[in-house]
């Protein structure tokens, strides 16, 4: 769908910023005073949006009491109660998604295209979806209990859908919680803290607390009961050593590097375009982005041929114009980590096809493409690039193309194209990804639970698997009668 242009937003978006300036952190339903921060800065110019605050242990402290303090009133709410606020925060989503969107955009770097058909319809989505989780517990999961107080950290690359990924269900299920974004993004978050203010959501139900991975840790340290984590899998071995013992339930959703596997017999455009939405969306920051393209012999030098000639056509550039179909990397660490990646791959003799972009002069961006020459074990094979950056590899017979694909330490996500649906479903049954989708790719569903397998992580996030994370079921026996039959 094709939105009006964006200046009108932006300019909400920049007086928005302008009045706010420094950010404290969003406490017991209020807005604490700015302490010592940081900037975070828009990654197509640099340019500076706001400050915000460091968390410290005590803030986070401050956050969880709040929550504790919140949680016997908000967890003894009738189900559909609790559905209120959530449907008041999925109406209060759409009223600003134009604003949203933007803001999001500004911080991330991501294409205003995409912010605004994607992540905010279905963070919208996600807390419609888990009202209806929250009219329907008590029938769907008659006895459970909400976990309690849940510390959850997000990643930047889909700052607001990931806070909705992660307070849409543990609200439906009756917790409270203190949300810590990413330290590049924590912008969306903090007007999301303003959402749950102006609705009135009762104080302490919600809390943000923005900081970098020291505020993470702290978060992590605390009287929480539960930590649910999406980010990079180092961070999350850092997590569950330091919860190991400890009685926190943790979920973890960490990378990956997903196969992409075109037999002979797909549709070829169809599998072109799909590799438009694997990898180049997002400037492919994304968990579940398909990274490692296989593609069958014999129709390999045609796939390879169609993939340049649509890649020559991406227009990379300006996120906020509504044109731009691939927009800038969300920092320059990010950036200098792809750059280097890359580099390593071709010292490996990968050779990098890369669209002939004219890239702004200023900000972060790296012309989208992919490599060929590629080996199972060169660096750009097993490492999460976490750019617009994939490897085309490939293979002769479908046993083949399983055993590549499992050929990795990660597994998240796989996609598979042919016409042939026993294949799809032969193939399906044997790669090891939490989620595969047959003829397309990054479908996200709010009833659908998405979670990884070995290094991706435990725990499923969406639909009753992802519920059932923030449940817990006590099982209640009584001694049986001595004369029942
Ligand atoms: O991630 P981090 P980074 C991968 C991707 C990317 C790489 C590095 O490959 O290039 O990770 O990104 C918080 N205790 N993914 O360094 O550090 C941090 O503040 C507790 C994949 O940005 O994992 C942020 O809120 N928390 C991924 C969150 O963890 C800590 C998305 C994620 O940041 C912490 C992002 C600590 N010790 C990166 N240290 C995905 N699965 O989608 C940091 N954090």
């Amino acid at each position: 769908m094709e939105y009006g242009p964006a200046p009108e937003a932006s300019g909400e978006v920049t007086a928005w910023l302008k009045a706010r300036g420094q950010f404290g952190h969003f406490i017991d339903g209020a807005f604490t005073k700015p302490g010592k921060g940081f900037p975070t800065a828009n990654p197509a110019n640099g340019e500076v949006l706001a400050k915000v605050s460091q968390g410290t242990q005590k803030d986070v402290d401050a956050a969880v009491k709040a929550a504790r303090a919140a949680l016997p009133g908000w967890s003894k709410l009738a189900g559909h109660e609790r559905a209120k606020w959530l449907y008041a925060i999925a109406r209060h989503i759409q009223k600003r998604e134009r604003f949203l969107a933007v803001l999001e955009v500004m911080d991330n770097g991501k294409p205003i295209r995409e912010a605004r058909d994607i992540d905010v319809p279905l963070v919208a989505r996600h807390f419609y979806h888990h009202a209806g989780w929250a009219e329907m517990l008590e029938d769907e999961f008659p006895g459970a209990k909400p976990v309690g107080v849940c510390g959850q950290i997000i990643p930047w690359n889909f700052p607001l859908l990931m806070l909705a990924w992660k307070i849409a269900p543990a609200l439906a299920a009756g917790n409270t919680v203190v949300l810590k974004p990413a330290e590049y993004t924590p912008l969306t978050a903090l007007a999301f803290a303003e959402i749950c203010a102006e609705i009135g959501l009762p104080k302490g139900v919600v809390n943000i607390v923005t900081g970098d991975g020291e505020t993470g840790a702290a978060l992590v340290a605390s009287e929480v009961d539960k930590i649910a984590f999406t980010g990079s899998t180092e961070v999350g071995r850092a997590i569950r050593k330091a919860t190991a013992g400890t009685g926190k339930k943790l979920t973890l959703e960490l990378g990956g590097k997903s196969p992409f596997i075109v037999f002979a017999d797909a549709d070829i455009d169809a599998a072109v375009e799909g590799v438009v939405d694997a990898i180049w969306f997002n400037q492919g920051q994304v968990c579940c982005a398909g990274s490692r393209i296989l593609v069958q012999e014999n129709v390999a030098q045609t796939f390879q041929t169609r993939l340049k000639a649509r890649l020559s056509k991406l227009r990379v550039g300006d996120p906020l114009d509504k044109s731009t179909d691939v927009g800038a990397i969300v920092d320059p660490v990010q950036l200098t980590r792809i750059r280097e990646l890359v580099a390593k791959g071709e010292a490996e003799g990968a050779v990098l096809h890369q669209a002939e972009a004219q890239l702004p002069a200023k900000g972060c961006f790296f012309a989208p493409g992919f490599m060929t020459n590629v080996q199972p074990a060169n660096i750009v094979s097993e490492v999460e690039i976490f750019g617009p950056v994939a490897t085309l590899t490939t293979f002769r017979t479908p046993a083949e193309a399983v055993e590549l694909a499992n050929n990795s330490r990660y597994g998240l996500a796989a996609s598979i194209w042919s016409e042939n649906v026993n294949l799809t479903l032969d193939i399906a049954a044997k790669v090891k990804a939490g989620v595969v989708w047959v003829n397309s790719t990054n479908i996200f569903d709010a009833g659908a639970g998405f979670g990884g397998y070995r290094e991706s992580g435990f725990g499923r996030e969406g639909g009753r698997e992802g519920m059932r994370e923030y449940l817990s079921t006590p099982v209640v026996k009584t001694k049986p009668e001595a004369d029942a039959p």
